[in-house]
């Protein structure tokens, strides 16, 4: 008999779940409580979880499958790929490349052709005040828009790039060149289907370049409505960590964003653990090079 209580944190999203210690291996039970508090509030708190890395990696794979970080092969635990270190602290004597991770709004892994189902964050070390983490509901954003926007957004794809991700060409150029190499630009569909509920999310991000068949300067404004609009406060939840929180967000359904809000001197380490998600999306040929609408046209016609 287990005594999970789920409080909810926000209207839009976010809910606290007591009586669990992620230490230990979840019953089947509790991986149907979970999973059914995770799907009404698709953002979970843990708080007062100290998990180590093989533990973190335990209790994400009892939500899903593990994403061992292949197409982002940097910043994974030494000894765990499985984890990855969202951290401001020198990694190999050298300023880390993960301290500005998750700076644009986006769904974890959206550039790739399994955007990740979940992500699993706790928090190791962190700043005095701020270092908050913004999850959007993307039900709400897709139901909120009026008929006739939904049905343009039904049938649009949209062409995701790693290259969007914020401060990218800032990194290393070795890895810069690596990750386009292993993250060409990849088409999804705009609105998606929740494989668990079965409600219609938007999948939009700070991350998509255009829309398949249209140009840049044609999608640009629409993208920009969208995004402004999927993360209006009102479909938000604001976390404001405190340490050994362990986090967990559906990306099917989120967006969500890392703030820059708090003194950087101060020390920030996160540990992520994601599961993988289900296999979509197809790569435009000729955009490896350009990520241009020219190709995107050639790909519908
Ligand atoms: O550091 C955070 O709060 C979140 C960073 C992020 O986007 C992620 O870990 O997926
Ligand atoms: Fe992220």
């Amino acid at each position: 008999m287990s005594n999970i209580e789920v409080r909810p944190l926000g209207y839009a999203a976010g809910a606290e779940v007591l009586g669990l210690d992620l230490r230990k291996p979840l019953s089947s039970t509790e991986v149907d409580q979970v999973n059914a508090a995770w799907h009404q509030h698709l953002v979970l708190v843990f708080p007062g979880q100290d998990l180590t890395p093989p533990q973190l990696i335990e209790f994400t794979g009892k939500l899903g499958d593990i994403e061992r970080n292949e197409n982002v092969p940097y910043y994974r635990h030494p000894e765990y790929p499985e984890v990855l270190l969202v951290t401001n602290k020198q990694v190999n004597g050298k300023p880390s490349q993960t301290r500005n991770t998750g700076r644009n709004w986006h769904a974890d892994l959206s550039y790739t052709d399994r955007p990740a189902k979940g992500s699993v964050l706790m928090c190791k070390e962190k700043p005095d005040v701020g270092g908050d983490t913004m999850f959007a509901n993307m039900y709400m954003a897709y139901e909120t828009l009026s008929p006739i926007m939904q049905k343009f957004v039904d049938g649009l794809e949209a062409v995701h790039d790693i290259t969007l991700i914020k401060g990218f060409n800032r990194r290393d150029p070795a890895q810069v060149a690596d990750l386009k190499a292993k993250n060409p630009p990849i088409v999804h569909p705009l609105v998606r289907v929740h494989p668990d509920t079965g409600r219609k999310s938007l999948f939009v991000s700070e991350r998509v370049r255009n829309f398949v068949g249209m140009t840049e300067e044609e999608s640009q404004p629409i993208l920009d409505f969208l995004n402004m609009h999927a993360t209006s406060p009102e479909f938000v939840y604001r976390h404001r960590w405190n340490l050994n929180d362990v986090v967990m967000w559906d990306n099917r359904c989120t967006l969500h964003i890392a703030l820059k809000d708090f003194d950087q001197s101060q020390p920030r380490h996160m540990m992520r653990c994601s599961m993988l998600g289900e296999k979509s999306g197809y790569v435009l040929p000729d955009e490896h090079e350009e990520g241009s609408a020219k190709s995107a046209l050639v790909a519908v016609s």
